[in-house]
């Protein structure tokens, strides 16, 4: 990989642009939090569309920083945490899919405190708003591969309590045809399933399901947005997407968090090249911002 002259843009806690608007006040906020409908609607399915976020700048700028880092010589390409330029490694099934992105590039840098995201965040999560790490799903057009039905945290538990959520953005319009994300309403109330693969197979879950969560998943629900729009999970939320058979791509930024205070369990780093946060020791650090404190 080329080593690179960039600079590491996870020193730096807060916007270095001006693409995302900064507001203070609660007034401000007001009108990115959910309703009361929204919110039963969270508590129900585990899953709930959130508001628009991104307008056409802010959309085209993101895709621009993404095409720029979808070329694995890229400069800053030493600050990813995982880069798997195909995940599913089968050429006729392309997944792009990276951790890190926030490290390299301004604008998705500088969405981390877009006060859409953050807003309804905390207010999902009942309490301020820690950054745990971003992912870029992308599948090209024609051959984009799957991503496979999975809970998020399955991947975590090296974070505690489960306290996570994760925001999931979209850069193009997604549709059935372009392999948009589906979800299992209800299955937020499942216990953890263990980690069944991300890019390879969409039936390896059903070895794991009992009877009942396998008649509770015959309904997976399709979220179609337009692009800027975002759909927020629970981290136990059963979610996957098929294949892109269009000709277009299939993009997506995806940001994780935490409520301030889970802790890591893991005496390893938490990811790629972090220095390890010891067992039982909140994250915090230049790798885990504060991105939102709510008033209360
Ligand atoms: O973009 C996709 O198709 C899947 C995204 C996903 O798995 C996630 O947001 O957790």
């Amino acid at each position: 990989m080329h080593s690179g002259s960039a600079r590491d843009l996870s020193l730096h806690h807060g916007p270095l642009s001006e693409l995302f608007p900064q507001v203070e006040s609660v007034t401000d906020r007001a009108k990115w939090l959910f309703n009361d409908a929204q919110l039963a609607a969270w508590d129900e399915q585990g899953f709930v569309v959130g508001p628009r976020l991104l307008n056409s700048v802010q959309i085209e700028q993101l895709r621009a920083e993404l095409t720029m880092l979808s070329n694995p010589g890229h400069p800053g390409a030493e600050f990813w945490y995982e880069y798997h330029s195909n995940e599913s490694r089968d050429p006729g099934k392309i997944l792009f899919h990276a951790l890190g992105a926030w490290r390299i590039g301004i604008a998705l840098h500088d969405i981390l405190w877009h006060p859409a995201f953050t807003t309804p965040a905390a207010q999902l999560l009942n309490g301020p708003v820690r950054f745990w790490h971003d992912q870029l799903f992308c599948k090209p057009a024609h051959h984009g591969g799957v991503v496979a039905w999975h809970q998020d945290y399955s991947y975590w538990t090296r974070t505690q309590p489960m306290a996570h959520l994760t925001c999931w953005i979209g850069l193009d319009d997604s549709t059935v045809d372009n392999g948009c994300v589906y979800y299992v309403p209800g299955s937020h109330r499942w216990d953890l399933l263990p980690i069944t693969g991300l890019a390879g197979d969409m039936n390896a879950i059903q070895k794991v399901l009992t009877q009942e969560q396998w008649e509770q998943f015959q309904n997976p629900v399709p979220v179609q947005l337009k692009a800027g729009e975002c759909v927020f999970h629970h981290p136990l939320t059963v979610h996957g997407s098929f294949e892109n058979r269009t000709a277009n791509p299939r993009r997506a930024v995806v940001l994780n968090v935490v409520r301030d205070g889970v802790c890591s369990q893991s005496d390893q780093p938490l990811l790629d090249g972090v220095p390890v946060v010891p067992p039982g020791t909140p994250l915090s650090g230049q790798f885990f911002p504060l991105l939102y404190t709510p008033s209360l």
